[in-house]
């Protein structure tokens, strides 16, 4: 039977998972942390240090000797390589790398008696690569604003945002113009990794190229105005946009026992590969993902923007398009509330819920200790439409619980409305919070038990290169586990509660 890989090459570590479709089973993983396995990149978290905070730059390099580590782990595990008949996978979205005119030569002439870092390393014209958590570039996007207006948004699906790539070439070209100039092509992770694998230039697939501020989401091609005006000669310095398969897989990597030239899917960007594993590419389903940040994700039927500039539009790699809504004050918000109210997590469980009526009496609380992207608020603070610190526990835990599950209904509408919600990451496990959002949502929420969606999305985009249709998995690798039902009683009291969490938003900080 065959087997497929799918490579997740994340911000902190890079992940590899084997499935065969037929058993419906993960066979393998392996997985190489940046920090512990890859010391003398000196990214332990995945950046460089710099002296400027703002800049998040890792080194492409590090990228590669984790490839070649990841696959001689999977080889010792023991899986048999030999029967792995495609492989795909995703990268951590935004980030970019700068190449040469050596790409090509070097590529095409990769030999296995030598690692990947040492072969590549002629082929950079840059050094180092701004990662998605960069932040550096307000100037820019600034500059952006001011050259398209709302245009930007209305075509690339996102206003200037700073870790996005345009905005991030921009910078590059304006402060060093030389090795600007001795870039010939500009790459994503994604399609620098799939390049490498297929040992010649890859495709940015549409789902992670909409990550950029460079892709006209209605030609699906690259806006020609745009890339002149992010640096001179851009378009010329950017793949082609594609997706389906990117080549044969290069014989360099026969070492680690795979077979040269089995299909190399085009990879995508972290988010769309995990809403192919998370099983939610069509419309209807939505995606809650509770963990240090809550993301929101979901197909999207039809090209549309979110009129708050606040949600983000991808594509879907299933076809079409997805949204993606990112609220950084997720579980670390939620559990300084639960240390702070003097609770064990199992009170916030079950207890809080049992002793308060849905709705709190219309108290409600945003927990921004960190500022917040969804929406954009630079001041951080806890904002509370009550007495937040004399409250009792049980209501602040609520008006927390509440107050978010309404936030993300809040800028999830633009994007539809949903029947289900699956719901991942740790906070998922407790019930009062499922309930909480199938009563806001008025949606079922189904629990999904997906460890690595997206290395696993990128592992079914493998199989579907190979011909076996993305439907057939879905089933098998990410189940419910657990359902919860909404409460018709409570539709009318979380209606009437949108406007007051609107408000809060918009409030100034509590001053805790
Ligand atoms: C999405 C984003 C992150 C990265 C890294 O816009 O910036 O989710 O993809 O995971």
């Amino acid at each position: 039977m065959a087997l497929y890989l799918g490579i997740d090459s994340s911000t902190q570590s890079l992940k590899g998972l084997v499935i065969d479709p037929e058993a419906g089973a993960v066979v393998a993983s392996a997985s190489v942390n940046f920090g512990a396995d890859l010391p003398q990149y000196s990214c332990p978290e995945g950046f460089l240090a710099h002296a400027d905070p703002l800049v998040k730059h890792a080194d492409p390099l590090l990228w590669l000797a984790a490839l070649d580590l990841m696959l001689s782990r999977l080889q010792a595990s023991g899986v048999p390589m030999g029967r792995i008949a495609a492989v795909g996978g995703d990268g951590q979205q935004h980030g970019s790398v700068y190449l040469n005119a050596r790409l090509g030569e070097v590529l095409a002439g990769l030999r296995a008696e030598a690692g990947l870092p040492e072969q590549v390393a002629p082929a950079l014209a840059r050094p180092t690569s701004p990662i998605w958590m960069d932040s550096s570039t307000s100037d820019e996007c600034r500059e952006f604003g001011a050259r398209f207006g709302a245009r930007l948004q209305a075509d690339t699906g996102s206003p200037a945002i700073a870790r996005f790539t345009g905005p991030q070439i921009r910078r590059f070209a304006k402060r060093e113009p030389e090795r600007y100039a001795a870039t010939a092509r500009v790459h994503l992770v994604s399609s620098f990794l799939c390049s490498v694998l297929s040992g010649r230039e890859a495709p940015i697939d549409p789902g992670d190229g909409a990550g950029m501020n460079l892709l006209n989401l209605r030609t699906l091609a690259w806006d020609a105005e745009v890339a002149e005006f992010t640096a001179p000669g851009l378009l010329a310095k950017l793949p082609e946009v594609r997706g389906g398969v990117a080549g044969g897989l290069h014989p360099y990597f026969a070492k680690f026992g795979l077979r040269p030239g089995i299909p190399v899917a085009v990879w995508t960007g972290d988010n769309p590969a995990s809403l192919v594993g998370t099983g939610a590419w069509a419309a209807g389903v939505a995606v809650v993902s509770l963990g240090t940040s809550d993301t929101f994700f979901a197909a999207l039927d039809t090209f549309r923007t979110d009129p708050e500039g606040c949600g983000h539009v991808f594509g879907n790699p299933a076809g079409g398009f997805m949204s993606l809504a990112c609220f950084k004050n997720g579980s670390l918000a939620r559990d300084r509330v639960r240390r702070e109210a003097g609770a064990e997590w199992a009170f916030f469980d079950r207890e809080a819920f049992e002793r308060t009526e849905p709705g709190n009496g219309g108290r409600l609380a945003l927990p921004w200790f960190e500022p917040e992207i969804t929406p954009p608020v630079l001041t951080p603070g806890l904002r509370a439409n009550f007495a937040f610190a004399a409250a009792a526990p049980e209501v602040r835990v609520r008006a927390v619980v509440e107050g978010q599950a309404l936030a993300l209904r809040r800028h999830a509408a633009w994007i539809g409305r949903f029947g289900r919600l699956r719901v991942t990451g740790g906070a998922s496990r407790s019930p009062g919070i499922r309930q909480t959002l199938a009563d806001v949502f008025q949606a079922r929420v189904e629990s999904i038990a997906v460890a690595d969606s997206a290395a696993l999305g990128g592992a079914m985009l493998a199989a579907r290169a190979d011909g076996v249709a993305l439907e057939r998995m879905a089933e098998a690798f990410s189940p419910v586990t657990a359902v919860c039902e909404p409460r018709a009683a409570c539709a009318p009291v979380y209606d009437a509660l949108l406007t007051a969490v609107r408000e809060l938003e918009r409030a100034a900080p509590a001053g805790e």
